[in-house]
């Protein structure tokens, strides 16, 4: 019965989810993961990021991402979960915006592996830089102005790519890297993402990038998924010469190289299918092929998104519209102070998952009007380049007070900056590490005024990279399989999971959210002291 993969190569970790599709027949057949910090110690990140002094710069390890490439391959070879033998395609999902720097040797030295020696010990020369930034990396301020300026403002290229420059966007990384290295800059040959980065590994050639993950550049026309030539050209010189091509999410980039063939014994005719970025992948993963829901991410990186038939851009410049693996749009924003803030907390109070689970159902909800602003790291949604937790009406000693304000923090900011969507969200499809926490649901479901559903799959990034290998299976062999029998059987909320807003708690996050937008104006924009709004957010809501 026909297998496809789905490779999630993200920030902390490499996930593998195999599934089996034989007509009404649909089942996951194996889920495995690698985590860089605990299983590939030796490159020695935290998180999934290299050790730096500047706390703006994040970078990771392209060879560790290789190596763990290589362990996965092998473990899926040797632990019998699925038979070889009937695996079709493999198609993966990448941390968006990161990028890796290959020599203009790279295509030649992966066509001549020696399938007896290790993967990774045979790369030595396949990079023109040793380290990627990553999407965590907020050091490019200048590039961004710079690009800004240069291309007439940041109307002009929101409208053209789809969002504002963004410190972690590609183009202005690839301008830092110019700028610091123009030697370095030179010297590479080709410039990829992580996602065609790692289906370049796979293939043994270069792969193309999918308009998903191209429209988190500042390089896309995202109206005609095509490089922009004069953001190109404000970006860095030849730039469109070390890029790969742009082409649909479901390009088949070739079969599975040789030396996986050799080494492991994948058949021939597996098909190595485009890779997308990790939130393109996750719309498919949690079945958001139409208009009208949401879909909420709590990874590493908490996100919020819905498919878009159309692209519609911030007017506020604070959210994105990327391109979707169906050929659609969809619109996103990106919050850096995700799982790691909430574990800051957690630590912070001696606390396991379960202990914050029970200091959430413990603590009144609006917790009295105390707030806080959770940026334990630089902020991407909203820009805050200055670290540091604000906390207004809140006792910083108090866990329960403290675990609740954080979660409360990350819903009523979503809430908030999602709302040039125009989507009137009744449904939330929650995805991501922390969505198995049912009491941090909750407070999504009040702050929303959603019901939320949760999936059986927790990775859907994976999940949604499996599932695009089987579409593009499918019409790789002229089958114009729909969207909707792509999914069925596998992105579907699991209905018991059913979580329902609390009328009066609705009620009384609508005013807490006034708070929250006071205490935000005050900490960054210089406004009024949210003080006495607190006082009447207690005298309203006591107890
Ligand atoms: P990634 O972005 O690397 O794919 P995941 O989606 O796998 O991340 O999420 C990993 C995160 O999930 C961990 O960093 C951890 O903070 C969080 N997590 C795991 N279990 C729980 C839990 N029970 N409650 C809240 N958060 C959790
Ligand atoms: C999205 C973003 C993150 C990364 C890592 O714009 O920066 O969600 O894709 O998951």
């Amino acid at each position: 019965m026909p297998i496809y993969l789905g490779l999630d190569s993200s920030t902390q970790s490499l996930t593998a989810v195999a599934i089996e599709v034989d007509g009404d027949r649909r089942q996951v057949v194996a889920e495995r993961s690698l985590r860089f910090d605990e299983d590939l110690p030796r490159y020695g990140t935290r998180n999934g990021v290299l050790p730096s002094d500047d706390p703006l710069v994040a970078r990771s390890s392209p060879r560790m991402w290789a190596e763990a490439l290589d362990r996965m391959l092998a473990l899926l070879a040797e632990d019998g979960a699925f038979p070889l033998s009937e695996l079709r395609a493999i198609a993966g999902s990448g941390q968006q915006h990161g990028s890796v720097y290959l020599s203009p040797e790279a295509e030649e030295i992966l066509t001549r592996l020696d399938p007896a020696q290790p993967f990774v010990e045979q790369l030595a020369d396949l990079y023109a830089r040793q380290n990627a930034p990553i999407w965590m990396d907020s050091s490019t301020t200048q590039q961004c102005e710079d690009i800004t300026r240069a291309i007439g403002g940041e109307g002009v290229l929101a409208n053209l790519t789809g969002s504002r420059a963004f410190e972690r966007f590609t183009g202005p990384q690839i301008r830092k890297y110019y700028e610091e290295d123009p030697d370095g800059y030179d010297a590479t040959g080709r410039i990829h993402l992580v996602s065609s980065y790692m289906a370049t590994l796979l293939a043994g050639r270069h792969a193309s990038i999918d308009p998903g993950d191209a429209s988190g550049m500042n390089l896309m026309e995202l109206a005609h998924k095509r490089w922009a030539a004069s953001a190109l050209q404000v970006t860095a010189p030849n730039l469109g010469d070390r890029l790969p091509e742009i082409r649909e999410s479901w390009t088949e980039i070739g079969p599975i190289g040789p030396y996986w063939r050799s080494r492991y014994g994948y058949p021939d005719g597996v098909r190595v299918i485009s890779w997308s970025g990790d939130n393109p992948c996750s719309l498919i993963g949690v079945g958001l092929i139409e208009s009208g829901r949401i879909a909420i991410s709590l990874g590493t990186s908490d996100t919020l998104f819905g498919f878009m038939p159309l692209p519609r851009v911030d007017p506020m410049g604070g959210g994105h519209a990327f391109g979707a693996p169906t050929g659609d749009y969809m619109s996103l924003i990106c919050f850096k102070n995700g799982s790691l803030a909430r574990e800051r907390i957690r630590e912070r109070h001696g606390l396991d998952w379960d202990g914050f689970s029970a200091a959430l159902a413990s603590s009144a909800p609006g917790n009295g009007g105390g707030i806080l602003m959770p940026w334990f790291e630089a902020e991407i949604t909203p820009t805050v380049l200055e670290p540091g937790v604000r906390r207004y009406g809140l006792d910083e000693g108090d866990a329960a007070r403290n675990v609740r304000a954080v979660v409360e923090a990350q819903m009523m900011s979503m809430a908030i900056h999602s709302r040039w969507m125009g989507v009137d969200v009744t449904t939330i499809h929650a995805t991501g590490g922390a969505a198995r926490n049912r009491e941090i649901l909750q407070v999504m479901a009040d702050i929303h005024d959603a019901e939320v559903y949760q999936f059986e799959v927790g990775n859907s990034a994976a999940l949604g990279a499996a599932l695009r290998a089987f579409h593009a299976d499918r019409m790789a062999e002229g089958d114009e399989i729909p969207w909707t029998e792509v999914v069925r059987g596998f992105a579907e909320p699991v209905i018991d999971s059913r979580i329902a807003p609390d009328p009066d708690r609705v009620a009384l996050y609508r005013d807490l959210m006034e708070v929250y937008e006071a205490g935000e104006a005050h900490a960054l924009r210089g406004g009024d002291d949210p003080a006495p709004l607190i006082e009447a957010f207690r005298a309203k809501h006591p107890g």
